[in-house]
């Protein structure tokens, strides 16, 4: 069952997040997908009740059900254009990037950069951080002075399921 949820997940973060059109289904400008033309279109064996089963129990709340319940998106992680209607909001002191060590010395010419995504992501905690880190390599963890830079002007933003999000933080922070 595990693996059948871990399957599923891929699936719909591919679809929610990057991919609609892999299968032709519609997102509509806030990202949510209607459930029924979902799992009428997708393909891999995919039901109402496996849906329910991914988002109650994805350790990182990934997915929204709509209030209406026919509807689905991805909380955070987009590489595709989507207005999640999140408000600027004042962030913690200190805010963390998880990546590997690999990118360092791109990222203290560049900086902080989306790439793929929409936005950077940060986090909470450093703990979290690490893990994010880990996906890519050997993890190092940067802390970023997030308050200071809000008081400076940059936006930040908090994604449904904790996860800080930011346009792009540049080198000077780091230092
Ligand atoms: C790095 C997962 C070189 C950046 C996680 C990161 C997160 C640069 C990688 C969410 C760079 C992009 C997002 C630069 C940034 N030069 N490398 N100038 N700027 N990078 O996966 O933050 O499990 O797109 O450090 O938990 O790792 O999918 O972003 O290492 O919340 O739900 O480029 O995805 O959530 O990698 O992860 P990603 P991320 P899920």
């Amino acid at each position: 069952m595990r693996k059948t949820l871990n399957e599923t997940s891929k699936f719909l973060s591919y679809v929610l997040r990057h991919k609609p059109d892999a299968i032709g289904l519609y997102l509509d400008p806030e990202g949510w997908a209607n459930i029924d033309e979902l799992i009428g279109k997708a393909d891999i064996p995919l039901t109402l009740e496996l849906i329910q089963n991914v988002v109650e129990t994805s350790d990182k709340k990934r997915f929204a059900i709509s209030d209406d319940n026919q509807s689905i998106r991805a909380n955070q992680g987009h590489s595709i254009d989507v207005n999640l209607g999140l408000e600027a909001i004042e962030p913690p002191e200190f805010l963390y990037h998880g990546t590997a060590t690999r990118f360092l010395d791109s990222i203290k010419e560049q900086g902080l950069l989306p790439k793929n995504r929409q936005y950077v992501h940060l986090s909470a905690d450093q703990a979290t951080a690490a893990t994010v880190g880990q996906r890519h390599g050997k993890p190092v963890i940067l802390t970023i002075p997030a308050l200071k830079m809000h008081d400076q002007g940059h936006k930040f933003f908090k994604a449904e399921n904790g996860v800080w999000l930011t346009d792009v933080v540049k080198p000077n922070w780091f230092h």
